[in-house]
């Protein structure tokens, strides 16, 4: 039976521990109005379908220039040794303030580190009904932006008034499997002659970059190569669209997704010729 590590992060007071009391079993994470609560990391362990869930709350975490305190300097150090360890991240924010510095500081971490991760706005309770919509939007835009290279689609919640655990187990199962799954060439490679028809790479200098061939090559973290000729003259807009084409395609969503350009030894150059001489 798979087992997922899914690690509850974001900084102090989101409504960490409230999620985790929710999707355990037993009450055992302090929650708390007082910002660093959480101390020592809770775990729990939940059955859903064919998969075990074990679900960590470490604790808030905040920039390190302010982390002067022991109780902090504990959690950052406990938070970060679950990082490693976690497949899934249920990262939180709250819908009532702006995504702050510190949001964007421990995601990157999450996203340095190459984890796949589900952003949930919480207390969405806390916004008036007429300006929900308004709310969605700025942060579906924000992450749009700020993080051009992956595709997030954030989860608007409430973990004060939502208790249904179904909707994140669901989420996290499905995550886990399009881990499971390596693209097939023929599909992958007939959908990119496709893309590439539509939008032939742009010539520079006398030649033209050509995309030959894709292989999915790996999905933790997931990996794409590239190969065809003269690719390092393609410019990052191009690469930008394809890579958005692929997630979209593939529905590799809140993960990220590198591709790799691997270009032909262009038999014409002068070290070639050279060589054969
Ligand atoms: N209105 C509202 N309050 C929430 C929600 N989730 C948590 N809270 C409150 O936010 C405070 C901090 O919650 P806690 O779970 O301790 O946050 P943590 O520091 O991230 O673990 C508590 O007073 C919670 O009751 C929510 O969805 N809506
Ligand atoms: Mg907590």
């Amino acid at each position: 039976m798979d087992e997922i590590s899914v690690l509850i992060i974001g900084k102090p007071n989101v409504g960490k521990s409230t999620l985790f009391n929710n999707l355990s079993e037993d009450n055992i994470s302090i929650v708390d109005d007082n910002p660093g609560t959480t101390v020592l990391p809770h775990s729990s362990k939940i059955k859903f379908k064919d998969i075990v869930i074990n679900l960590v709350d470490v604790g808030g975490l905040k920039k390190k220039s302010k982390s002067h305190d022991k109780k902090q300097k504990l959690i950052t150090k406990e938070t970060l040794k679950n990082l490693k360890h976690s497949d899934i991240v249920l990262f939180l924010t709250e819908a009532n303030s702006e995504f702050t510095k510190n949001d964007k500081q421990i995601f990157r971490l999450v996203l340095n580190k190459l984890k796949d991760f589900i952003i949930v706005v919480n207390k969405i309770d806390l916004i008036e009904k007429s300006k929900i919509s308004k709310v969605k939007r700025y942060f579906t835009y924000f992450f749009e932006n700020t993080f051009s290279d992956i595709l997030i689609k954030p989860l608007f919640f409430s973990a004060k008034e939502n208790k249904e655990k179904d909707f994140f187990f669901k989420k996290i199962y499905n995550l886990n499997e399009t881990k499971k799954n390596i693209i097939k060439n023929k599909e992958l490679n007939s959908f990119i002659n496709n893309i590439k028809s539509f939008n032939i790479p742009a010539q520079k200098g006398q030649f033209r970059p050509t995309i030959k061939f894709i292989k999915h090559v790996n999905t933790k973290p997931q990996i794409f190569k590239i190969f065809g000729n003269r690719l390092q003259k393609l410019n990052s807009d191009y690469k930008k669209y394809m890579l958005k084409q692929i997630i979209n395609k593939f529905e590799l969503y809140n993960q990220v997704v590198i591709i790799k350009y691997i270009s032909n030894k262009n038999p014409f150059s002068r070290s070639n010729v050279a060589k054969k001489r």
